[in-house]
């Protein structure tokens, strides 16, 4: 995601979590604030260009060779690569939070990482290997061009907000707290309780894949419903957007009440 997605998603679990959970990670952090979550969600992404952090560049995503619209799968063994990826750095990371052998500064890192990749987790593009997770598409967004990844990172949930009238952590705080009463007590919350299922903690590996399987099968429901060649050059601003809205929405609220439920086992464990 951009950062309105990641903050957003981190803002939603911390209005999850539990009271343990969050003291634990307000400590981590040093961060006694409301914010003490969203204000590192996007951490992850200002370090994959430097040199230092030019290791974890392949951890945000998972590029599942399958062929979309025909066919949508992801196989670890097959689509993970040799540096890794967002699958077992979610695994890797989430080991370094509970390890306490480990220094703070560390611990606190890998507790940066964690939240970041939950996030990346839930964009389909973030699980699709077709042309760099559509990073190659040229498309149009209300006119003016854009390549698909950027679509799906941020365009859409920009205009799915109205628009970025305001300051970045109040438009996300704000998305959050609309989500979280959805999930709470409106049109999530028959299925909320699905969407924690496969999560396991002693088994991240498959939890991610679990995630990871589902945000897939959106590349060939509403990424390219019509295959990747067929939206090039398209105007996506308009009916595409419609039905990419609702998605980019639930991927989003699942995004921010998994990772709700995954710190606070976290926090058990570590306990
Ligand atoms: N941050 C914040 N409030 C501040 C200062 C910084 O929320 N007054 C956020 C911005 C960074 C995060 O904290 O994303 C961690 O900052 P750093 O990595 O510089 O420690
Ligand atoms: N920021 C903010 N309010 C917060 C946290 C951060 O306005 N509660 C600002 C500080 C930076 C920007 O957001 O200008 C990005 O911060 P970072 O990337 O360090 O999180
Ligand atoms: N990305 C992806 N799959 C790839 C390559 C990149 O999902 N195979 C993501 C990571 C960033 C965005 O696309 O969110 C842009 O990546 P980059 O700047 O590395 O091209
Ligand atoms: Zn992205
Ligand atoms: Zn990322």
């Amino acid at each position: 995601w951009g950062s309105l997605g990641h903050i957003t998603t981190a803002y939603l679990a911390s209005h999850f979590v539990s009271n343990t959970t969050e003291a634990v990670f307000k400590e981590l952090l040093k961060n006694d604030n409301a914010d003490y979550l969203a204000s590192v969600a996007s951490w992850a992404d200002s370090v994959r260009y430097t040199k230092w952090g030019r290791f974890t560049k392949t951890f945000h995503f998972i590029d599942a060779h399958d062929d979309p619209p025909r066919s949508c799968n992801v196989d670890f063994e097959r689509d993970c690569k040799e540096t890794g990826c967002v699958i077992n750095a979610l695994a890797n990371y989430t080991e370094q939070v509970v390890d306490t052998a480990l220094p703070d500064w560390q611990r606190a890192q890998a507790a940066k990482f964690v939240i970041h990749f939950v996030g990346d987790l839930h964009q389909p593009l973030h699980n699709e290997d077709v042309a760099l997770g559509g990073n190659r598409l040229h498309v149009l967004w209300d006119g003016r061009g854009y390549n698909l990844h950027h679509v799906w990172d941020s365009s859409i949930a920009e205009k799915w907000i109205g628009g970025l009238h305001g300051k970045p952590y109040d438009l996300a705080l704000k998305w959050a707290n609309q989500l979280a009463v959805e999930i709470t007590d409106g049109k999530f919350t028959p299925e909320k309780e699905v969407w924690l299922k496969d999560l396991d903690y002693k088994d991240p590996i498959s939890t991610a894949m679990a995630w990871s399987r589902e945000c897939n099968a959106l590349v060939c429901t509403h990424v390219f419903p019509e295959g990747p060649k067929a939206i090039v050059g398209q105007e996506l601003g308009g009916d595409y957007f419609k039905a990419a809205g609702p998605v980019i929405e639930k991927q989003v609220a699942r995004a921010g009440y998994r990772m709700g439920a995954w710190l606070d086992q976290i926090a058990d464990a570590y306990l």
